[in-house]
């Protein structure tokens, strides 16, 4: 018997458009709507966090938690808690009205006395997740491990300087992973928690790039051993907790799987707040995951501008999610990724209904996002403008460069002759900043008129 918390929200949240009054409806998102021939649903394939907005009360480092979370209260009995816990959330999703959840391994159970018992009752919680998720056509985006939370990895998981840490760290993610092929998930993640550094006085850099690689190596075989068919993914973070993450942005994971020979077997889950917290725009770091081939997955959210923390906020800015969501869709768009509310209400946001806020937000921001980067492509001006600004490397010229046909010797005679002596362009970047915004604000005119 399940139980139910959201008795406010009756059914499933509807579309009701620009014109609609009430805030418990979709204003842009259509799960069936045909985007560039494909559902809008199958486009953004959305997930809920269970951590954030489930296993979270709304503390912070100054004062303890203010939601309204009854499957939190103290005293409650652990397993019991858990289950309500599940109830809340596959509730909530289908309420939502969208089609994955992700969790990690602590969100869902508890941890026991004895690795015995902490894997008796994630078998049980994954058991009883598995139930809630046949009885509402939830389903799994990704599971992972939380490798940071315990006292024990305080200096890492598979970068701790004690190799017991490493075995729990990979019991653990062994158990997740099992786990989440049974439940048919289709993205498996690591992040890197606590796989950096506070002090590069105990530090040492070599070691544990090496016993990370050799993590990494490990999950990856017993991915193929188990024949889980979803995606590795590893989640770049810059900092924090750690001072200095080893898996700070897209091209640092991309470069260091490339030097421990794993570029095939892992892609990359790109969160928002994450890119810009190391200096990058969050569409820079999905072009370069396209630009790369190693795009897997999205976590959705964004920071402050005034803060240089990860405040996971909930996504609303169209102009932003534009950029990226043009850059997704000209690399193909998500195949097996999603994008998953990486994101959590504010402190002060504590009843229940305001998770429904903060979902239907990011939703329709990221649905009116993927509406003008579509549009963008179909017009085409901003790929041919690009292309056309190297059409010289289709050239004679380029493509002798380009196959070696070319040395320095050639090079250095055909200018100083003067038959090369190349000329200054513009790049134009106003105008096609211009033609961005000529694309968002017809989008929001049509959204008018719809
Ligand atoms: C932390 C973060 C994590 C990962 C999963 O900043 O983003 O929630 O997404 O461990
Ligand atoms: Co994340």
């Amino acid at each position: 018997m399940t139980q139910d918390f959201f008795s406010e929200v009756a059914a499933r949240i509807p579309f009701g458009g620009l014109e609609s009054s009430d805030p418990l409806t979709y204003k842009v998102y259509e799960p069936d709507r045909l985007v560039l021939g494909k559902r809008m649903e199958d486009h953004l394939r959305i997930s809920v966090a269970m951590w954030h907005s489930f296993a979270s009360g709304g503390s912070d480092m100054f004062g303890s938690g203010t939601f309204d979370r009854p499957w939190l209260e103290d005293g409650l009995e652990p397993l019991a808690a858990g289950r309500a816990k599940l109830d809340a959330a596959f509730e909530f999703i289908a309420k939502l009205g969208v089609p994955f959840f992700c969790f990690h391994d602590r969100d869902i159970a508890p941890e026991g006395r004895t690795a015995a018992e902490t894997k008796a009752n994630l078998e049980a919680m994954v058991d009883y997740a598995g139930e809630q998720m046949a009885r509402t056509g939830v389903r799994l985006l990704w599971g992972t491990a939380n490798l940071f939370s315990h006292p024990r990895y305080a200096a890492g998981a598979a970068t701790n300087p004690d190799p017991e840490v490493f075995a729990v760290a990979a019991s653990q993610v062994k158990l997740v992973l099992e786990a989440t092929k049974r439940l048919g998930g289709t993205n498996y993640v690591l992040w890197g928690g606590r796989e950096g550094y506070d002090s590069l006085l105990n530090t040492d850099l070599a070691r544990e790039e090496t016993q990370l690689a050799r993590f990494l190596s490990l999950v990856a075989e017993h991915k193929h051993r188990i024949g889980f068919k979803g995606t590795l993914l590893i989640e770049p973070k810059p900092h924090e907790p750690t001072k200095h993450q080893y898996d700070h942005d897209s091209a640092v994971v991309h470069g260091f799987l490339v030097r421990h020979d794993l570029a095939g077997e892992y892609r990359l889950n790109i969160e928002a707040n994450h890119a810009t917290l190391s200096g990058h725009s969050f569409h820079h770091e999905i072009a370069y995951a396209v630009a790369n081939g190693m795009l897997g997955s999205v976590d959705a959210n964004r920071g402050d501008y005034q803060n240089g923390w990860d405040t996971d906020q909930f996504p609303n800015s169209v102009d932003e999610l534009s950029l990226a969501m043009y850059e997704i869709l000209r690399g193909g768009g998500l195949t097996n990724g999603g994008f998953n509310f990486d994101a959590k209400l504010r402190r002060q946001s504590m009843a229940r209904t305001d998770l429904f806020h903060g979902h239907i937000g990011g939703i329709d921001t990221l649905a009116q996002a993927l509406l003008i980067g579509a549009a963008m492509v179909e017009n085409g001006t901003l790929e041919r403008l690009r292309e056309e600004r190297y059409a010289g490397w289709a050239d004679k010229l380029g493509t002798s460069i380009l196959s070696g046909g070319a040395t320095l010797e050639d090079l250095e005679r055909r200018v100083a002759s003067g038959e090369i002596d190349p000329k200054p362009v513009s790049g134009h970047q106003e105008l096609l900043e211009n033609l961005v915004n000529q694309h968002v604000w017809a989008a929001q005119r049509r959204a008018r008129t719809d």
